[in-house]
């Protein structure tokens, strides 16, 4: 049967992305919705080069849906989400609103497709900057055991979407046009919640999301949680310091691990090179590593830069790629939607 999609937040960096792979899709595709803000209503926007008018989101706007891709900020999928349940959508969501949940699955389609069978309607799609690092630490764990990750992040500004997109763009011709960096502005980013704004142009800050008491992020508490709850191991020691550059697709992570068993750097290129949705660009000789424009639109995730920690024995270090608003986002939640008709978990 045909499945009749709505994307929420379709005007957004993530859902103009989810739009774009919607248009190429496995999925029997019925009719499709684009819901947002009473700002974008009436608006259009175009589907497999057909215009398609922009809706605002309300409760009843979920009426014959049976998938929605949420993606427009934790508060409208809290509220929203299970309105699109209650009328018998499954939901999709790339917040980090209902991810921790211990009722609702948290899926990276390469690691854990099974945790989707027990799911309640709402399946949620982990943070960017866990997605991709999953990606590549899986068939590691896989092989050779997991005990230890201590990743630096180096993220993109799409990630804190399309305001934050401009924001940086508009400081980068401000500072061709000579123009002091006192006098930039700087209005949403590191967060758009907090108290403070920096700019992010030419400049590399520490913080993505909000502080909590114990000094780390909510970012890097995401990263930490995640990991656990996807690879369903507690006993894996995470720790995460997330930065923002000026960048603006393509999240980059520093990734330290230390496995169970002593691995070689070859047996992880070669676990790499097989892994599903993973790339190894791997040839210090020819300085062949990823690199964040070249994950651009791309949907696998990069690996490069292995090699042994010069101290520990079972110490490894890595570099990971990927496009943040793909596998980090929109691609990993329309996965998610094709992997459960696959598995035929759509009713
Ligand atoms: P709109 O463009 O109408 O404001 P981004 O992540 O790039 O900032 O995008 C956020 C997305 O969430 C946009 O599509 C935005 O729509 C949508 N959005 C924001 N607030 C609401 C709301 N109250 N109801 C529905 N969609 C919303
Ligand atoms: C960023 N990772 O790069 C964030 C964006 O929990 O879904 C995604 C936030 C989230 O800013």
């Amino acid at each position: 049967r045909k499945m009749n999609v709505a994307i929420v937040g379709a005007t957004g960096a993530v859902g103009t992305q989810m739009i774009k792979l919607l248009e190429n899709s496995s999925l029997p595709l019925g009719t499709v919705k684009f819901l947002a803000s009473k700002r974008s209503a009436g608006k259009q926007l175009s589907f497999k080069g057909e215009a398609q008018t922009i809706e605002e989101l309300v409760p009843d706007s979920f009426e014959g849906i049976d998938l929605a891709l949420f993606s427009a900020g934790g508060g409208i999928s809290a509220k929203f989400a299970p309105e699109a349940v209650k009328r018998g959508a499954v939901v999709v969501d790339n917040t980090s609103h209902f991810r921790m949940d211990p009722t609702v699955p948290l899926v990276v389609p390469e690691v854990n497709p099974e945790a989707l069978r027990n799911h309640h309607g709402i399946i949620a799609n982990p943070n960017c900057s866990t997605i991709q690092m999953m990606v590549a630490l899986e068939p590691i764990r896989q092989a050779f055991g997991l005990k230890r990750v201590i990743v630096s992040t180096y993220q993109a500004v799409s990630g804190a979407g399309n305001r934050a997109i401009e924001e940086l763009a508009q400081q980068a011709r401000d500072f061709a046009a000579g123009k002091p960096s006192d006098e930039w502005k700087a209005a949403i980013l590191p967060a758009g919640g907090d108290k403070k704004h920096y700019p992010l142009a030419f400049n590399a800050l520490p913080q993505i999301d909000v502080f909590t008491e114990d000094g780390y992020t909510n970012e890097e508490w995401k990263m930490i949680n995640e990991t656990k709850k996807i690879m369903e191991d507690d006993t894996i020691k995470v720790s995460a310091t997330c930065v923002r550059i000026p960048v603006m697709s393509g999240h980059s992570e520093s990734v330290y691990i230390e496995t169970e068993k002593t691995a070689t750097v070859a047996e992880i290129q070669a676990l790499i090179s097989n892994a599903p949705g993973a790339v190894l660009e791997d040839d210090p000789s020819q300085q062949i590593y990823p690199q964040a424009i070249n994950s651009v639109g791309k949907k696998e995730t990069f690996v490069g830069r292995i090699r042994k920690d010069p101290d520990e024995e079972k110490g490894i270090h890595l570099w990971v790629v990927s496009d943040n608003l793909l596998k980090g986002a929109a691609w990993n939640s329309l996965q998610i939607a094709e992997t459960m008709y696959e598995m035929n978990l759509f009713e």
